[in-house]
């Protein structure tokens, strides 16, 4: 803890704040990146701001990250700043550059820093509490993608190549299964069937974005619900944070992944799967939001597969747990042993639920 604190004095020193730290603390949101809470006093006044280390095993490329970063926020600030008077600061984030004007500071140690405005008076949830809360997720996830239809220049880096190709994620699984390094393929029998049988799904999307049926575009593509911002108020939707895998991908993976955390009361890991069901009254809400903001946009083809994304993308996560646990769990943070594979049964469990609602759901979508 000392060594944390010591290391964050260092930190702070190397970016434009002006003032000097009080303290800190962990944010416990996310399995990838650390990140840190930091008060300030700056001309008798308390300021917060978030300082992250960025996970080098899981990008390779952190300078590319942050011009992905920085490109998209500006571009997204510009464009907020027109149709909004008030809270720009708190409707993107906003990179505070360090004492030399880059975008990130990289120490001694090879560990690369930055630091975000901390954005006040909103909060955020592991699991979604009501369907107006799924309907604020939609609309903004979809504002998002709307805002970035025109970003200006070359094409995004690919912060982590073949993020969401779905082939990809089922070879490195059945190779997991293949080579069982931590003899745990035992232990996931039951997981592992479900995922061998559901092979027939994992090239749906692929295939119709190689015959360019299904444009790529730039998104998220990591749009679970604490990703979200809510406004402590009014619960409006203020700013979407997160923002490491901006890059060239498919609307519907973003689709997906909010049907993913949205639908379902429990938390990723729920333990007690008879808890684990994606709701309908959640999923209606989650749709009119995002179409609300994104049917402007969307194809014919895209809105078709709208209830297959959830399927999709919460099978492909649930494989991605699944391989982590098989291979020793070097990836996604865990808390508990077996954590990985408890993921895991969660996803399974509601994809399984999606299937049986699948139909149901798309005719929903299909009705507007
Ligand atoms: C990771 O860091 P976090 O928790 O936002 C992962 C996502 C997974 C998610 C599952 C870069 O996101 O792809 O969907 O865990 N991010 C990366 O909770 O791999
Ligand atoms: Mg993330």
């Amino acid at each position: 803890m000392a060594y944390q604190e010591k290391q964050l004095q260092e930190i702070s020193r190397k970016f434009q704040i002006y003032g000097e730290i009080l303290h800190a603390e962990t944010l416990k949101i996310g399995h990838i990146n650390e990140t840190y809470t930091a008060t300030y006093d700056q001309g008798g006044t308390r300021v917060r701001y978030i300082h992250q280390k960025i996970n080098r095993n899981v990008f390779k490329n952190p300078a590319a990250v942050m011009k992905n970063v920085m490109r998209v926020t500006t571009h997204i600030r510009k464009k907020q700043e027109a149709r909004y008077l008030r809270n720009a600061t708190r409707r993107s984030l906003v990179v505070i550059p360090t004492r030399d004007g880059k975008s990130f500071y990289e120490n001694g140690d090879h560990e690369v820093w930055r630091t975000f405005v901390f954005v006040e008076g909103v909060e955020t949830y592991e699991a979604v509490q009501s369907p107006e809360q799924a309907f604020q997720a939609g609309r903004a996830f979809g504002e998002f993608q709307h805002l970035l239809v025109d970003l200006p220049g070359e094409r995004l880096f690919e912060t982590i190549p073949f993020f969401h190709h779905t082939r990809r994620r089922f070879s490195a699984l059945q190779q997991a299964i293949d080579q069982d390094h931590y003899n745990r393929a035992k232990d996931a029998k039951t997981e592992i069937d479900f995922a061998l049988k559901h092979e027939p799904i994992v090239d749906v999307i692929l295939d119709a974005m190689a015959k360019g049926r299904i444009p790529e575009r730039v998104t998220h593509n990591d749009t679970k619900f604490n990703n979200v911002m809510l406004d402590v108020l009014t619960g409006e939707a203020m700013c979407i944070v997160d923002l490491d895998t901006v890059m060239p991908g498919c609307a519907l993976y973003d689709f997906g992944d909010m049907v993913r955390t949205t639908t379902s009361p429990t938390l990723e890991d729920e333990p007690d799967l008879s808890k684990v069901k994606m709701q309908m009254p959640m999923f209606k809400k989650l749709s009119d939001g995002y179409l609300s903001t994104a049917s402007q946009f969307l194809t014919k083809a895209e809105k078709s597969h709208i209830a297959f994304s959830g399927k999709l993308i919460t099978f492909e996560i649930g494989v991605r747990f699944l391989t982590d646990f098989l291979s020793g769990d070097t990836y996604f943070r865990i808390h508990r042993p077996a954590h990985n594979l408890d993921r895991c049964r969660t996803q399974f469990k509601l994809v399984e639920s999606i299937e049986r609602q699948e139909e149901a759901m798309q005719r929903y979508v299909d009705r507007r």
